[in-house]
C-alpha cells in the first residue's frame, strides 16, 4: 500500500504551509496523520480537501508511520524524532536539533540528493531557512566554478520566528500606522512598548541585526547555522564564510546579498546560463527594466529567485548576487516535503 505520512507540528506556521503543499503535490501518500501538541489535539485541519483530526504527539500517534515530518521546536524534535525512528519511521526533521550530527544527512534535493540515502539514525535533516534561501543557486554555481569564500548578509522575514513573529509585526504595524513615528530617536520604541515579541528590538519600520540566540564571540546562532550548514551541504568543511543575519519588516520570504568567490575567473554570461537552467532557480535580472526579485513577488512561490548578478568590480573570480526564497516554502515545508517524497520514491522502487 501507499506509505503513511505523519506531519508533526501540523498547526504551526510551517505546518500550515505543509498542508497546502501536500494538497498541491502528486498524491503519493496513503494515510496522512496530523500531529501536534496535546493543546491542539482534536482540532480539525484540511489536507487534500479532507478534514483530518489532529492527534496529540506521543508513541501511539507515531506507531505505524512510514515517513514522519517534524516541524517543531528543537527540544520537541530532540525528544520525539528518535522515538519515531525507533518505531520504524524515516524522520525528516526541519528543526536545528540534528543538522550537524555526523550520522544525520542534511539534504537539499537539488544539491545533494544522494546524501539522503545514508541515514544510520533513521533521521534526515532539512536546513535552516536562511541557508535554504541561497543554497540552491549557490550549489549550481559551485558545481561549475568551485566555491572558495562566501560573504552573506541576510534580510530575514518575521515568519522565520513562527506565528509569534508574524503576530508581533502585525501588532506593531497597527501601533505605528498613520503616525509620524520614526523621525525621532526612541519614537518607535515608545510606540511599541515592551511588545517586541521574539525580536530584541521593534521590527516595524526598522531593521534588526539579530536572529536566534547568542553564541561565542558575538555570533548569533543563525549566523553559525548558515556557515556550518552550507559547509555540510556542499561538502566543503573548510569553506570560509562571513555572515551577518538581519531581521526586516517582511512577513514571509528571506532575502540575502551574496558575495561568492570561486577557484578561477568567472563570467557573468556563464553564471547567467547556469542560473537560468538550474532546477529550482529562477533568474530574474534585468536592471534596465527595473527587474529583480523582491519578497513581494517571491512569497508563495517555490524557487530561489536570483537577481542583481554582477562580477565583483575588484575580483574577476567573484560574483555578487541578490537572492530571495520563501522561508516557509523552500525554506522549510517544501524542502521537507521534497525529502519525504525522495524517501517515499526509494520505497516504491525497493
Ligand atoms: C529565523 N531561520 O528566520 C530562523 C528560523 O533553525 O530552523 C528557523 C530556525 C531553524 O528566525
Amino acid at each position: 500500500g501507499r506509505p503513511t505520512l505523519a506531519v508533526v507540528g501540523a498547526t504551526g506556521a510551517v505546518g500550515t504551509v505543509m498542508l497546502k503543499i501536500l494538497s498541491q503535490h502528486a498524491d503519493i501518500w496513503g494515510e496522512i496523520r496530523l500531529i501536534a501538541s496535546p493543546r491542539s489535539a482534536g482540532r480539525k485541519l484540511t489536507v487534500r480537501g479532507e478534514q483530518v483530526e489532529v492527534m496529540a504527539l506521543g508513541e501511539e500517534a507515531l506507531t505505524g508511520v512510514d515517513v514522519a515530518m517534524f516541524d517543531v521546536p528543537d527540544d520537541i524534535a530532540r525528544r520525539w524524532a528518535p522515538v519515531a525512528a525507533a518505531l520504524g519511521a524515516v524522520v525528516v526533521d526541519n528543526s536545528g536539533a540534528f543538522r550537524m550530527d555526523p550520522d544525520v544527512p542534511l539534504v537539499v534535493p537539488e544539491v545533494n540528493p544522494h546524501a539522503a540515502r545514508v541515514r544510520s539514525r533513521g533521521i534526515i535533516a532539512s536546513p535552516n531557512c536562511t541557508t535554504l534561501s541561497m543554497i540552491v543557486a549557490l550549489g549550481a554555481l559551485h558545481a561549475e566554478f568551485g566555491l572558495r569564500d562566501l560573504v552573506v548578509s541576510s534580510y530575514q522575514a518575521v515568519s522565520g520566528a513562527g506565528r509569534a513573529g508574524i503576530e508581533t509585526l502585525r501588532a506593531q504595524m497597527s501601533l505605528v500606522a498613520g503616525t509620524e513615528l520614526g523621525t525621532n530617536p526612541g519614537d518607535l520604541r515608545r510606540a511599541v512598548g515592551d511588545g517586541t515579541g521574539p525580536f530584541p528590538e521593534p521590527v516595524a519600520l526598522n531593521v534588526v541585526p539579530w536572529a536566534g540566540s547568542l553564541r561565542e564571540d558575538g555570533w548569533s546562532s543563525e549566523e553559525m547555522k548558515v556557515r556550518d550548514e552550507t559547509r555540510k551541504i556542499l561538502g566543503l568543511p573548510e569553506l570560509r564564510v562571513a555572515v551577518t543575519c538581519v531581521r526586516v519588516p517582511v512577513i514571509t520570504t528571506h532575502s540575502a546579498t551574496v558575495h561568492a568567490r570561486f577557484e578561477g575567473e568567472v563570467t557573468v554570461d556563464r553564471a547567467r546560463e547556469i542560473l537560468a537552467t538550474a532546477p529550482g532557480v529562477v533568474l530574474c535580472d534585468n536592471p534596465e527594466a527595473g527587474e529583480f526579485p523582491t519578497p513581494a513577488d517571491v512569497v508563495g512561490t517555490d524557487p530561489t529567485w536570483v537577481g542583481r548578478l554582477r562580477r565583483a568590480l575588484d575580483d574577476p573570480t567573484a560574483l555578487e548576487l541578490f537572492v530571495c526564497g520563501d522561508n516557509l516554502r523552500k525554506g522549510a515545508a517544501l524542502n521537507t516535503a521534497q525529502i519525504a517524497e525522495l524517501v517515499a520514491g526509494e520505497r516504491g522502487t525497493a
